[in-house]
């Protein structure tokens, strides 16, 4: 009943969205004493502003950690709504902004909100590099005298808003594994004649690519004698199959950050023993006109409560974010496990050890660009999220009642959307995600997803589009098996999900774990789902180990290369009146891997060619609360 509850107030939320926008309007032309208008108390900032001066339109501030400790400490002669406006310009942050209960407002008695809107403003944790002179070959270079004294890494570069290509080899497609070495871990033989020692060997990365995961690796030596390369600790982490030929013998890789690798326009590489940025200008760019910007902090902001009192009626509107950094793993090794979880080795620190033998530390995940834990009923809102390093906005423990409206994920290192948790301890529940845009995730981390739902309850994923997505677009349960958990009643309806699993394999446009009650997906519009060159399949949806009691109904499926469904260990779930087609000489529309077929109950699924059954999808849907021709 409390959910039911919560849910009204996060629609509530949404009706009360076009009002708010009527109360800033009036606040501009009236003033803060208009009686109409709810807010007691205002401030402004500028990035040409001043901390010394009162935060006003006039003069506002110039941080918003000061507009926010303004806030917290101006006394108001009546309760009401408080808001901080963030006027035109980008606001370069080198630590995180920190919000707390006491920052955002209240909902007992009297209703106190806290805004925080943009009027063309960005946060960013970049920082402008500049400098550049010609260095030869269509080559530009600065110093940068921090990295050279240890101070400042990164892996994320933006030439005029674009992000730019780490060096790497070749500069298409991918290299294959020859054969594995004896251990299957620690070294492989690559193709003859396909590698060449380079000089800065030790900066360079391999990068690795698993079915569904990716390691990111240094590397130890290059031997074109014996055609073999070897890694300092292994290839994979903690599980057998992530074994160099754990799922192909061949399995695809390339290498990163070499200065023989800089060959194309568009590249760049860190050297930084030298503490020397290089960068190979396109057609058009010259050292004087190209902006150039590298991420300095990983985490833009960060709202945390507590059980009891979590940080709430907090809404940011309106604002871009952009520019965060990779969180460096232990050894500069990351081992993929799923959905851009990872273990990192932890080197012991015992007299036999011989630098060699290591334990894993096992992380669910990094921490997100924008993090929020014991958070409720606080909204972004027309917020756009770019250039990100790794995970994008995150609401993690005990979230509820948290509204995502009409944002965009553009160009994100690794998950660009999480909700919920990787265990049943402090689970999300309610929260929303609507007519918002996700596209260009897990571009650092390729086995990072789109959107990720967590053991959650009653997560909405409503009207979105996600696409251009290396492996999974929306991914929902983490429980491997039919044991009930806190996850249920989720729901991802009327997305538009396209162009997914564009380089690994075993996933879907949509992916499900675990018992989930009361969940659905539905009346979704899938397509283009093509060809994967890992051992799996890749889907329309795949519904993995022990997914059950999902209702998979009036999705529109079209174009996958492999079937539109696939069930592995699954458990009892209903699909109905789902519309598919498939070319025709590949007829099947659905995998059973190890599930039994009776488990899956399919009722008046139609297909045909793709005019025919688009034609009819559209004709069925239209009567229906959620038509996806809507958005
Ligand atoms: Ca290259």
């Amino acid at each position: 009943m409390k959910n039911r509850v919560l849910m009204l107030f996060v629609f509530f939320l949404l009706l009360l969205y076009p009002l708010r926008q009527t109360v800033w309007a009036d606040a501009e032309v009236k003033g803060n004493t208009d009686n109409n208008s709810n807010i007691v108390l205002s401030f402004y900032v500028s990035p040409e502003g001043n901390d010394s001066d009162p935060g006003t339109k006039e003069k506002p501030f110039k941080t918003i950690a000061k507009a926010q400790e303004a806030l917290r400490n101006t006394k108001t002669e009546k309760e009401g709504d408080k808001e901080v406006h963030l006027l035109s310009g980008t606001y370069l942050l080198t630590e995180p902004l920190r919000f707390t209960p006491e920052d955002g407002g209240t909902i007992d008695k009297a209703y106190r909100q806290v805004f925080y809107e943009g009027h063309n403003a960005v946060i960013s944790g970049g920082k402008r590099i500049s400098g550049f002179v010609p260095a030869g070959e269509g080559c530009v270079v600065t110093d940068l005298p921090e990295v050279k004294a240890g101070n400042w890494f990164f892996r994320d570069l933006y030439v005029n808003d674009v992000r730019a290509v780490r060096a790497r080899f070749p500069n298409t497609d991918f290299l294959r594994v020859d054969k594995t070495g004896e251990d299957h871990r620690t070294h492989f033989f690559f193709q003859p004649e396909k590698l060449k020692p380079v000089a800065d060997l030790d900066q360079v990365e391999l990068v690795f690519l698993h079915d569904w995961s990716i390691t990111r690796t240094p590397v130890l030596s290059i031997d074109t004698a014996t055609n073999k390369l070897t890694v300092p600790l292994q290839i994979g982490g903690d599980l057998a199959f992530w074994n160099i030929d754990g799922f192909e013998p061949h399995a695809r890789y390339f290498l990163e950050n070499s200065k023989a690798y800089l060959d194309v326009p568009g590249e760049w590489f860190l050297d930084t023993k030298e503490g020397k940025l290089y960068y190979k200008l396109k057609e058009g760019e010259t050292a004087d006109n190209i902006k150039v910007i590298a991420p300095v902090v990983s985490q833009l902001i960060i709202a945390e409560g507590t059980e009891t009192k979590p940080v709430t009626n907090l809404h940011f509107c309106n604002l871009g974010f952009e520019h965060t950094a990779f969180n460096e793993k232990s050894e500069k090794t990351y081992w993929g496990r799923q959905a851009g979880t990872f273990c990192e080795p932890v080197m012991r620190n015992t007299p036999n050890d011989k630098g060699k033998m290591f334990d894993y530390h096992f992380v669910n995940a990094a921490p997100a660009a924008i993090q929020w834990d014991f958070v409720s009923n606080c909204t972004m809102d027309e917020c756009t999220f770019r250039h990100f390093g790794e995970n994008g906005l995150w609401l993690g423990k005990s979230c509820c009642a948290n509204l995502i409206l009409k944002c965009s994920f553009e160009d994100i290192g690794a998950n660009a959307v999480m909700i919920g948790t990787h265990n049943e301890n402090h689970t999300a529940k309610c929260n929303v995600i609507s007519f918002s845009k996700v596209t260009k995730p897990a571009q650092t981390l390729y086995g990072a997803v789109g959107i990720w739902i967590g053991l959650t309850e009653n997560s909405t994923v409503d009207r979105c589009e996600v696409y251009d997505t290396p492996y999974t677009g929306v991914s929902l349960g983490w429980s491997w098996n039919d044991t009930p958990t806190t996850a249920k009643e989720n729901m991802v309806l009327g997305c538009h999900l396209h162009h997914c699993m564009l380089l690994l394999s075993d996933g879907g446009a949509i992916y499900t774990l675990g018992r989930q009650p009361g969940s659905r997906l539905g009346f979704n519009n899938i397509h283009d789902i093509p060809r994967n060159i890992g051992r799996a399949e890749s889907n329309g949806m795949f519904l993995d180990e022990g997914t059950t009691e999902f209702t998979i109904d009036y999705n529109l499926i079209i174009d996958t290369f492999q079937p539109p469904l696939r069930f592995h260990r699954a458990g009892k779930n209903l699909a109905e009146n789902n519309f598919f087609s498939r070319n025709e000489e590949k007829p099947a529309l659905v995998t059973y891997n190890n599930t039994p077929e009776e488990n899956i109950t399919l009722k008046q699924n139609e297909t045909g060619t793709k005019e025919k059954i688009i034609d009819l999808f559209r004709n069925t849907v239209k009567n229906k609360i959620f038509d996806y021709r809507t958005r």
